[in-house]
């Protein structure tokens, strides 16, 4: 039976080896199953440009790069800490990049997808961070960087991220529910499907949905399938 996959926040790092583990058993032994695997963002802990190497990243490539040319498409929507994913990593994987908001045919279903900080706009401060750095001339200077600076640059604003957060409440850090559902309409979605919030679940507004995929610990994968015959769910990690 034809199946899709929908994974976000995975927040891949050299530091959690088990995360990377995860998810090379998921492209391995599941992804090769589905027609379709969507990287709702936030694959990476953070990315400071195309440019940058690692022994995880090359991992990861390979990984994506191999299911791509084995048949599988394979789409990604940028999260908070990786936009900077460009043109240069699609090409080595034959991911293709999406815009921040995307509707698609899903068997049927009008469904919309992001990866859900744009939705989130109770967070003000998050917000206007959000629009500086989305600026493609800063963008643009920021890639000219040495990596070592950038490096240095992304560890600042992620500890900055951190302590912020201790401050900001719950509900703020969510979405905003009369512009989601603005949103949804705005593209005749019957369904939404995002990350970004860690607060995986499955929430039906009268004749619509709301799927919020979970981020990635050690020991679970938030993994949301859905099948041609309508079906759609979580996949329980063992
Ligand atoms: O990511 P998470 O879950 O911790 O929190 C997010 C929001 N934070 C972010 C920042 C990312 O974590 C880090 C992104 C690194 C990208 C790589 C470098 C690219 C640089 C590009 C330059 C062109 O997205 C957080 C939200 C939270 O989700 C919940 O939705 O609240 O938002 C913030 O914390 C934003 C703060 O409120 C404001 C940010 C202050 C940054 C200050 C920068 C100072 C650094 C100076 C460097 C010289
Ligand atoms: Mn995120």
């Amino acid at each position: 039976m034809k199946r899709t996959y929908f994974i976000s926040d995975l927040h891949l790092s050299e530091n959690q080896p088990q995360l990377a583990a995860l998810f090379f058993d998921f492209m391995q032994n599941l992804a090769p199953n589905a027609e379709r695997v969507y990287i709702l963002g936030d694959l990476f802990d953070f990315w400071i440009g195309d440019d940058e190497q690692s022994p995880l990243i090359e991992q990861v490539k390979n990984a994506i790069k191999q299911l791509t040319t084995s048949g599988v498409a394979c789409y990604f929507i940028h999260g908070n800490r990786d936009f900077l994913i460009g043109k240069g990593f699609a090409q080595q994987t034959g991911l293709q990049l999406l815009p921040d908001y995307q509707c698609i045919d899903l068997y049927g279903k009008p469904t919309l997808l992001c990866h859900g900080d744009t939705l989130c706009i109770d967070d003000v401060k998050y917000q206007q961070f959000r629009h500086k750095v989305h600026q493609p001339w800063l963008q643009w200077l920021f890639c000219r960087l040495p990596l070592t600076v950038r490096l240095k640059i992304a560890q600042k604003i992620r500890t900055q991220s951190k302590r912020n957060k201790q401050q900001k409440s719950v509900e703020i850090m969510d979405v905003n529910l009369p512009f989601t559902r603005q949103i949804m309409q705005r593209f005749n979605a019957v369904l939404l499907i995002h990350g970004h919030t860690h607060r995986e679940a499955i929430h039906q507004y009268g004749d619509k949905k709301r799927i919020v995929l979970g981020d990635w610990r050690p020991n679970y994968a938030s993994i949301l399938t859905a099948t041609e015959n309508g079906e759609i769910y979580f996949l329980k990690s063992p």
